[in-house]
């Protein structure tokens, strides 16, 4: 089983502000959570973050023929991105949509997700877990 794990723009800073929100554990904590929890289930993990649209875009399209499954949090484009959308429909790869806080309880802005339609679930507000869930959700089969 081989999974994608895509992060979007300012994830890459988690840890250095508001800890309030996203906790006081960095990027690279994450990425090793995520190993070392994808190696115990015997999934093979591929982690890549940008902060630029049009390489989310290209990540996704080269997941064609190669992952089983994708995990995206998309940062902020999560709700103004259609080419995000639109590239995860185009490769119709299982996708699970994860955001560490939960957007419905902050800005209005927030509560509207152009990629949700696109994926076959959302995790929110479980923190670094949430990647965790939704690896295994994809790995036990999306049940
Ligand atoms: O809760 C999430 O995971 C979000 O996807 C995070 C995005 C936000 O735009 C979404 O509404 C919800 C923002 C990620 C920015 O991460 C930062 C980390 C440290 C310091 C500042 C920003």
């Amino acid at each position: 089983m081989n999974i994608l794990v895509i992060n979007g723009p300012n994830l890459n800073m988690l840890g250095i502000r508001e800890p309030e929100i996203y906790g006081k554990a960095t990027y690279a904590d994450l990425c090793r959570l995520i190993e070392e929890y994808a190696e115990k289930q015997g999934i093979h993990v591929t982690l890549y973050q940008s902060n630029h649209e049009g390489d989310l875009v290209d990540a996704i399209q080269q997941a064609w023929g190669k992952q089983d499954g994708i995990v995206i949090n998309p940062g902020a484009y999560t709700h103004t991105s259609v080419a995000l959308l639109d590239a995860l429909k185009a490769v119709a790869i299982p996708a699970v949509e994860v955001h560490i806080s939960d957007p419905d309880t902050r800005e209005e802005f927030r509560k509207v997700s152009y990629i949700r339609a696109a994926c076959v679930k959302t995790v929110k507000g479980h923190g670094f877990d949430g990647y965790l869930e939704a690896i295994g959700f994809l790995a036990g089969g999306c049940k």
